[in-house]
């Protein structure tokens, strides 16, 4: 069986933090969505390892890792990342295995994706996006003109040419649309050229993999990037990603039946944070936000952003535990609400004087709405030091008792700080 760990927020919740934890027991960790847009940190001792693409497992040295067929991959980023985290002093080139189905990131579809960012930006209107190609990418997967991994590996006589005849011909209808911008193909091509020989040790058939996976009862982790409120048809559109963050994403992304799925691990930030633009109800542009921002030490791990900080938003969690089910829930950076003398949650949002029953789809209706909040006293106390939730400030344990009252979800894990051990569990 697969147990799923997904952002219930607008992403950077910690999730890489909770896969790392989980991993002590795992044999397989899978990514299933997304691609080098993800910022996954993980702390261990003193080394800090940033994940883009590549799965958390890697962390544990009995893990194998899967790069499943739903991820978007720059080869280039590929083996940057891996041998950056080699450097690290990991050792995982034969743990980590790539969908053959996985579509291929091209450097013009990061010049695109830059292009786009700055047409819309005329209007206002960027999305703010972290300018790795993911649209662009998705996009091409979507119009049935995208170049997957087999294309590139293939050993079918004519291979390379018809890759290259994709490409060319990929490349041209993009010069079309956005002009001569600077790219240079032949460099491309040449390039891929060593890239197709370096990727074949990786590359596998994900469905059969999983479904051995699977078969042989191997306890697998699958790691969600980004989050609910990205999703591409779930969240608020069209400032969202491209892919399907949710627990759909996990299906489609890996080619696993339902029923293989058992725990959904949701993973809330005990406030909230977004990066780049659109809609954010809770979002505190005053001294609150920069304290949260401030002592969060919020900043993209991708891009450097400085991620905008708001209250939670006990509306956008219920929506979140409605459409991915979580069965339990990891509160996470606790820690950062420790000098707050009071901490607010949002538990309505209220439109023509009415309170909306579900999260709204329309951009217009969520720029108007108001907030109801609820005030809770703050603990006004450290607990980076605690060892046992039993020991946590009786207000913060108000505050954890409250969410899980109104999402009815148990909170099984509470983060305390960014190391591994500072993580209470919830019995
Ligand atoms: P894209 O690049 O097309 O996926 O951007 C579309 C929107 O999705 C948001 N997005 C993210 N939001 C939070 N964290 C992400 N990962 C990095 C991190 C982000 C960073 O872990 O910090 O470093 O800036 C991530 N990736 C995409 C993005 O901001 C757009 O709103
Ligand atoms: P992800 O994308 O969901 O994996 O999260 P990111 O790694 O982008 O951002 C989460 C940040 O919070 C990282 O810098 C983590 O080291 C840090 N972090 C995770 N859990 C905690 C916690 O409980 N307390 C504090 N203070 N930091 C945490
Ligand atoms: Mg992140």
């Amino acid at each position: 069986m697969a147990d799923v760990v997904l952002g219930s927020q607008w992403g950077d919740e910690g999730k890489g933090k909770l896969v790392d934890l989980l991993c002590d027991d795992i044999e397989v960790c899978a990514r299933c969505q997304g691609g080098n847009n993800a910022g996954h940190t993980i702390v261990v001792g003193k080394t800090k390892y940033d994940f883009h693409m590549l799965p958390s497992g890697l962390v544990n040295p009995n893990c194998l890792n899967l790069v499943g067929s739903g991820v978007v991959v720059h080869l280039p980023s590929f083996f940057d990342e891996l041998s950056k985290i080699e450097n690290q002093g990991l050792k995982c080139r034969d743990r980590l295995f790539l969908s053959s189905r996985a579509h291929l990131v091209f450097d013009f579809h990061q010049r695109v994706d830059k292009l786009r960012e700055a047409e819309l930006s005329n209007n206002k209107k960027s999305i703010g996006t972290t300018g790795k190609g993911i649209g662009p990418t998705y996009s091409t997967k979507a119009s049935r003109s995208g170049i997957r991994v087999h294309h590139l590996v293939s050993d079918e006589p004519n291979a390379w040419s018809e890759f290259e005849t994709k490409l060319r011909r990929l490349y041209l209808t993009r010069q079309k649309r956005y002009g001569n911008f600077e790219y240079n193909i032949e460099d491309e091509l040449s390039r891929y050229k060593i890239l197709r020989e370096e990727i074949k040790p990786f590359v596998v058939d994900s469905v059969e993999f999983m479904h051995n996976a699977l078969n042989e009862k191997k306890k697998i982790l699958v790691e969600g990037a980004n989050a609910l409120m990205l999703d591409l048809d779930f969240g608020t559109y069209p400032y969202v990603t491209s892919s399907n963050t949710g627990i759909g994403g996990v299906l489609t992304g890996l080619g696993i039946p339902p029923t293989a799925i058992k725990n959904v691990y949701g993973v809330v930030k005990a406030y909230t944070t977004r990066v780049g633009e659109g809609p954010f109800p809770t979002e505190q542009l005053n001294e609150d936000g920069e304290k949260l921002q401030t002592i969060g030490f919020e900043f993209g791990v991708t891009t450097g952003r400085k991620r905008r900080c708001g209250w939670l938003d006990l509306v956008v969690l219920k929506y979140s535990t409605w459409i991915n089910g979580y069965t339990s829930l990891n509160i996470t950076k606790l820690d950062v609400l420790d000098s707050f003398k009071e901490i607010k949650v949002a538990v309505a949002y209220k439109y023509d004087g009415k309170v909306l029953k579900s999260f709204p789809e329309c951009l217009h209706v969520l720029g108007k709405v108001d907030v109801e909040y609820k005030t809770f006293p703050g603990w006004e106390e450290d607990i980076t030091a605690i060892k046992s939730y039993d020991d946590l400030p009786v207000n913060a344990k108000a505050y954890l008792k409250f969410i899980e009252d109104y999402l009815n979800v148990p909170v099984q894990w509470v983060g305390t700080g960014p190391a591994r051990e500072s993580m209470l569990v919830k019995k």
